[in-house]
């Protein structure tokens, strides 16, 4: 079965929302696999994010992601990769429809530009096992 890997933000913690996500993770049928409290350090982030390393924001996408304690987790299910991408939403919560989670609980960004959205979850296969990997260890996968 396939798994992918998410992300509970910092501002998802730190707002209180870890147990409407998962809830809403569960109530799909997905399976949590691994689910840890994890402080990120720009190093893994650098390494999580490579493909956006080089963006004029990518400073903004380090402040967010290492102001506080996130939550990194696998879950697994029939295309699950996917299903968690649409359950998340679009990136920019101004996007993101009602019914989504970033379309629930996420702002419009503000004058900052910085995008506050929640969640993270893997983009496609190679990027989940990519994560998974580099977060969990090839064990994981
Ligand atoms: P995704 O999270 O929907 O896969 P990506 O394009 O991979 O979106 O961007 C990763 C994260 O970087 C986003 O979730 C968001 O928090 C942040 N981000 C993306 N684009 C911008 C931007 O233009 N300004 C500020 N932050 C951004
Ligand atoms: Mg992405």
């Amino acid at each position: 079965m396939e798994k992918t890997f998410f992300i509970i933000k910092p501002d998802g913690v730190s707002r209180g929302l870890v147990g409407h996500v998962l809830h809403r993770m569960e109530r799909r049928g997905f399976v949590i696999e691994r689910l840890e409290m994890r402080q990120a350090t720009p190093e893994l982030l650098r390494e999580h994010y490579a493909a956006l390393v080089d963006k004029p924001f990518f400073p903004k996408i380090e402040e967010y992601m290492t102001s506080g304690p996130l939550l990194a987790g696998v879950i697994k299910g029939n295309r699950v990769i996917s299903s968690w991408r649409t359950m998340m939403g679009a990136t920019n919560p101004k996007d993101a429809l009602p019914g989504t989670i970033r379309g629930d609980y996420a702002q419009a960004p503000g004058d900052s530009g910085g995008i506050f959205n929640v969640v993270h979850g893997s983009d496609s296969a190679e990027s989940a096992k990519k994560e998974i990997a580099l977060w969990f260890g090839s064990d994981a996968l």
